[in-house]
């Protein structure tokens, strides 16, 4: 069986990725397919081994199997920007393919919570404008990256940076900004590294705007730099108490797309920027979740019973992943609940992915408000009894209630009373009532 070996980014491009994708595909010239993420169904009679930038086996297929679906992009990001362009770059992320969605946080709206930043696997961010809150946003940004998150900055950090603790991490600081010569890729320093995978090409555009004459972080490696020696790619490993991978990109990351003094997309900058994101991208962190409880009232129905589910008493429990499930330690009440039975207390536990779980409790009020039911007896036709002018006469009536004496559902009692010939009595049904008062 012929055996075709992928190995995606490593020779020059012949297939786009939108034609290596599901549907039609030209399986002569899979061994030239170079660049790109394979996605969707391949229904091929070759055997078939793909593989990503890092050299992760994502895919397989054998005529022997039904259609293989390759593994598709998983990584969440978030670009935290102060500048308006900021869309630009989420467009070019998501293009890569290699993202399962790029999101935009405005870093001059508002400070990211710690909660929100943990949502991401990675997150990209650069400055050009006003913060917010420039020392919240750099605490929070810091503790994302002591719970093992993964940052990218770029160009302006050097010089508009975020401040409070996120100083401990900056990988270029107290640097100035330099522009207008066209700055293109110099020595890579360390070719094949992650971060330089594929890249191959760069032009800064006629005003390459990048940070200089800063201050590197001790233990940083420059990866590559641009054509006058300046530093283009600052990475640094084993940062922070969780051993966090830390990139520095000195460009702006928005492209000419955006302002002709740009970035040249038809270089390597979208392939540099994702190579940064996914080499530094940790698992998200599944927080606790926080149950919130509300109290409901609730009524029987004919059988004297009534059934509650978990979601019933929540009030918006939260998780920042999500909430795998919700349970509850009683579910069921019946009339002893009602009245001075309750009301009956009930815990809410609510459990994420992870397994993490946080528990409240709801107070939850039964009531019956279904009326008893009588069931007079037929009309009673008698003789007078001996030597009397009347008769006693013995009758049945019958009541029904969902919560009645005796389990609930039917009460007979015999009553008697005497009754002068000629007269027509009614039933003293009420004695009944009296008796099923729920
Ligand atoms: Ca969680
Ligand atoms: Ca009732």
């Amino acid at each position: 069986m012929k055996k075709i070996t992928i190995l995606i980014l490593f020779l020059f491009p012949l297939l786009s990725i939108a034609q290596i994708e599901a549907g039609s595909i030209d399986y002569n010239n899979l061994e030239n397919v170079t660049s790109g993420t394979i996605s969707g169904v391949i229904n091929t009679s070759s055997e078939i081994t793909i593989e990503n930038a890092n050299n992760f086996v994502t895919g397989a297929y054998t005529p022997s199997e039904p259609p293989f679906n390759f593994m598709p992009a998983t990584l969440k990001v978030l670009i935290l920007s102060n500048d308006w362009s900021a869309s630009d770059v989420q467009v070019k992320l998501l293009g890569s393919g290699r993202f399962l969605s790029v999101d935009i946080f405005y870093l001059n709206n508002g400070n990211p919570t710690l909660a929100f930043l943990n949502t991401y696997n990675a997150v990209f961010f650069y400055t050009n404008g006003v913060f917010y809150d420039q020392i919240a946003s750099g605490n929070e940004l810091a503790q994302y990256l002591e719970g093992g998150g993964g940052v990218v900055d770029a160009t302006f950090t050097g010089n508009i940076p975020l401040l409070g603790a996120w100083t401990n991490y900056s990988l270029y600081s107290n640097s100035s900004q330099n522009s207008h010569s066209t700055r293109t890729l110099g020595t890579v320093n360390t070719p094949g590294s992650p971060v330089m995978m594929n890249v191959n090409s760069f032009n800064g555009g006629i005003a390459s705007y990048y940070n200089n004459a800063g201050i590197i972080s001790p233990g940083s490696v420059i990866e590559a730099n641009y054509d006058n020696g300046q530093p283009l790619v600052i990475t640094k490993i084993n940062v922070g108490p969780a051993n966090a991978k830390r990139v520095f990109l000195n460009f702006f990351p928005p492209s000419i797309d955006v302002n002709p003094e740009f970035w040249v997309p038809s270089t390597d900058g979208v392939t540099l920027m994702a190579n940064a994101l996914e080499w530094v991208a940790a698992p998200i962190i599944d927080l606790p979740p926080t149950a919130i409880c509300q109290d409901i009232i609730v009524q029987l129905n004919a059988a004297g019973t009534v059934t509650i589910v978990a979601t019933d008493i929540d009030n918006g429990s939260t998780d920042n992943i999500g909430i795998a499930s919700y349970s509850i330690d009683i579910d069921t009440f019946t009339c002893a609940d009602v009245g001075v039975g309750g009301p009956v207390t009930v815990t809410l536990t609510v459990t994420d992915a992870a397994g993490n779980s946080d528990t409240c409790t709801a107070t939850i009020t039964v009531e019956d408000n279904i009326d008893p039911v009588i069931t007079c007896p037929a009309d009673i036709t008698v003789n007078n009894d001996t030597g009397v002018c009347g008769a006693v006469v013995t009758y049945a009536v019958t009541a029904t209630d969902n919560c009645g004496a005796g389990g609930g559902s039917c009460t007979t009692e015999d009553f008697e009373a005497y009754v002068p010939v000629g007269s027509a009595e009614a039933f003293p049904g009420i004695l009944m009532l009296d008796e099923l008062q729920y």
